[in-house]
């Protein structure tokens, strides 16, 4: 059979300070994408919050600056240029952004953009870590529960060109159902973004094992779902936390076939076998014929037998 190949980029960035506009990052975004294009990139995969600095960092008393934060429409007039340069570069991308509806809800949220500047997809993000309320006394914070709703959009799958694609933002990769949901749906290349402190104030004991996490979760994921997955993080220090890099490219073996190298801008690219993921889900992860889901709960005890 003939291997349907792709070309794919995780685009890592550094941080984002406070001060920088929108407009600078977005130039960012755009240099990225265009050497993303001249190594070949088909698909190009931005970190959650791609925008702006993660703000869910901190606790933003005033409500106008809080509110700048957020997009009301993509593309807007300070992300057309980055949609503009897509169709010119005939590459896709997928974004992850801070949302505000119409109706005024608020969601972390990432769009997959096609190759003529098109959203095609969307996804809220469902899983939500960090909490409602101000943590006194904490390094820095995580307010998620605070800033944005859990997503009302479900795990959808969507084909683009002759791929399957899901999306996923940043906590999402920890959790099985996440990976699972969408390859029973047949997503094939699951991509995402992340925002990760290096350190985890309230699971001290977790610190020296944050970037093994990170890669086990999307190893574990790639391998149990036979699954293409692009990790993108923001990487460095921003504003003061210090966020894990690692954006990678995890085969559906369980392998990375390429990470990065560096905490700031930077591509990682590689060159995926869509037909590796028809290979494994039609041996050892064969759904149809090997899963049993229907013998998975008790319903006998089973010491009475
Ligand atoms: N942005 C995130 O979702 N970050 C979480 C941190 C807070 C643990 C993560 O799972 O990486």
């Amino acid at each position: 059979m003939k291997s349907r190949a792709l070309t794919v980029s995780a685009a890592q960035l550094g941080p984002i300070p406070r001060s920088a506009t929108k407009a600078e990052t977005v130039a960012r975004l755009i240099k990225l994408l265009e050497s993303a294009a001249s190594e070949g990139a088909q698909l190009v995969v931005f970190p959650e919050a791609a925008l702006t600095p993660f703000f869910p960092h901190w606790f933003v008393r005033d409500r106008s600056e809080l509110l700048t934060f957020y997009e009301t429409r993509l593309p807007g007039p300070e992300t057309q240029g980055l949609f503009d340069a897509a169709s010119e570069l005939q590459v896709a991308f997928v974004l992850g952004y801070a949302e505000r509806t119409a109706a005024n809800r608020f969601f972390n949220t990432a769009v997959l953009v096609d190759e003529l500047g098109e959203v095609i997809h969307k996804y809220r993000k469902i899983h939500l870590p960090g909490f409602e309320l101000k943590q006194e006394g904490a390094p820095f914070q995580n307010l998620e529960k605070r800033y944005f709703e859990v997503g009302d959009l479900g795990f959808g799958v969507r084909r683009w060109g002759n791929a399957e694609i899901g999306l996923a933002i940043c906590n999402d990769r920890r959790w099985p159902e996440t990976y699972r949901v969408m390859a029973l749906r047949g997503a094939e290349v699951v991509c995402l973004g992340y925002n990760t402190p290096a350190l985890t104030p309230h699971l001290p004991e977790s610190d020296r094992l944050v970037d093994f996490q990170n890669h086990l979760s999307m190893q574990a994921g790639a391998y149990q779902n036979a699954m293409w997955v692009i990790g993108t993080a923001k990487a460095g220090t921003e504003e003061g936390v210090c966020q894990i890099g690692g954006s990678a490219i995890i085969a559906p073996s369980g392998e990375i076939v390429a990470t990065a190298r560096t905490m700031g801008d930077e591509l990682v690219t590689a060159e995926i076998d869509l037909d590796m993921v028809t290979r494994y889900r039609r041996d050892v992860f064969n759904f149809s014929q090997h899963r049993r889901p229907e013998h998975y709960s008790i319903i006998t005890d089973p010491v009475s037998l």
